[in-house]
């Protein structure tokens, strides 16, 4: 029988536990692996033979991460990175070419903007930002040349969403693929893969790690598009996860149900608590009851996370509570025990040009953005109130 999610999270080492019966994955911190024969080695780089060759093609440990992530998603193989960003970069270039097009979600995170902008500029591999909360939208977009729909779920940092399975459908049909930036919820709240995505990509840095200690990646998905990746864009430009990391993150997955869990509840008070502040004039959140999207939030996810999205009336009132909070970090980032603010329009989406950002995006200049973290609620919450007084 196949077991539950939170089981899955902490049991993902037995039939691997091949050294002195180790509770905890063994920490192979080594560059490169000694070859039996020159024949063995031979054979290891034509692919003939398993075994390790050298850390940036692979590691023992690294390869037990990859494995409990792939099988948390549901995905049939994993490979991992040095960071978020390290993943998607390596997927997208995998999957394209000059004269390629990608479509995208409305909002993405700023820095998959900008490597979309410079694959733009630099390798004529052209993109564009749609509105996806109609599926007709998605359909008209797609151009004969469109390789790749790429798309957050929610979307960071508005928190709109996207229909999977819909979106999914479309892209098949025109000979695409669907790739996922699952962040926000992690595979504990949605699995893109049962939805019809071809891969979905991490941070690992937020939620699966859990601790804000580490910059990490992983794209999950078919075995032999990511063998093809890892011998590609991974193993020639480079961005892999050190061992240390994926051994940390290991540890992250055995709490990532039970976190996921208070996140969300944390975030929903808070955001309930937001939404009735005489000084807040918009919150974004899957959870609230008068969400736009919440049919598809029901459908789609197993809860609403851990990020909201919150407005003020000006800038400065914006301002005045990210240098008043404090128990709350001023910080960016996401997705660990400590609550963090920040502010996307200076901060994690200052690359993206202001109209694009404002227009296009749906990001105010006033929007502020918390990852609601694992404290107390009522402490959360007693900072906030202490903030917004001072506007
Ligand atoms: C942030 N985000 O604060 P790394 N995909 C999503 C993300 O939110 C991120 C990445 C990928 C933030 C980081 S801003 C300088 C700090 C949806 C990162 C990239 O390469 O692991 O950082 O992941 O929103």
């Amino acid at each position: 029988m196949e077991r539950e999610f939170d089981t899955r999270s902490i049991h993902w080492m037995e039939p691997k536990r091949e050294v002195h019966g180790s509770l905890t994955p063994p920490l192979y911190l080594s560059s490169t692996f000694v070859f039996p024969t020159a024949e063995a080695g031979e054979a290891r780089f034509a692919g003939l033979e398993d075994g390790m060759i050298y850390s940036r093609l692979g590691n023992p440990t690294v390869a037990v991460l990859e494995q409990a992530v792939a099988d948390l998603e549901q995905g049939e193989a994993g490979l991992a990175f040095g960071s978020g960003m390290g993943a998607i970069s390596a997927v997208l270039i995998a999957m394209v070419e000059s004269g390629d097009h990608i479509l995208c979600s409305e909002g993405l995170y700023g820095c998959t903007y900008g490597l979309l902008a410079m694959l733009k500029q630099k390798f004529k591999v052209d993109f564009s930002l749609i509105d996806m909360s109609d599926p007709a939208k998605v359909a008209a977009a797609m151009r004969p040349e469109t390789k790749v729909v790429y798309v957050e779920t929610p979307i960071n940092p508005t928190l709109k969403l996207v229909d999977l399975k819909a979106v999914s459908e479309i892209a098949h049909a025109h000979g695409a693929q669907l790739v996922v930036d699952n962040t926000f919820l992690s595979p504990a709240l949605q699995q893109p893969l049962l939805l019809g995505a071809d891969v979905v990509v991490h941070s690992a840095t937020k939620y699966l790690g859990g601790h804000g200690d580490l910059i990490a990646g992983v794209a999950v998905g078919r075995k032999a598009f990511l063998d093809e990746v890892r011998m590609s864009t991974l193993k020639d430009i480079g961005a892999v996860m050190a061992p240390m990391e994926a051994w940390l993150i290991l540890r992250g997955l055995k709490t990532l149900p039970v976190r996921m869990e208070r996140h969300c509840a944390n975030a929903m008070k808070v955001a309930e608590y937001l939404a009735g502040h005489e000084k807040v004039t918009r919150v974004d959140y899957p959870g609230l009851a008068d969400f736009p999207q919440k049919e598809l939030a029901e459908r789609q996810m197993r809860g609403p996370g851990g990020v909201i999205s919150f407005e003020v009336a000006t800038l400065e009132a914006g301002r005045k509570v990210l240098n008043s909070v404090r128990l709350a970090q001023l910080a960016v980032s996401l997705g660990e025990a400590t609550t963090l603010i920040q502010h996307p329009a200076s901060m994690t989406h200052s690359v993206v040009p202001p109209e694009v950002r404002r227009e296009e995006m749906g990001i105010s200049d006033g929007l502020i953005r918390i990852s609601v973290g694992l404290e107390a609620a009522q402490d959360i919450i007693a900072d906030l109130e202490q903030a917004l007084a001072e506007i």
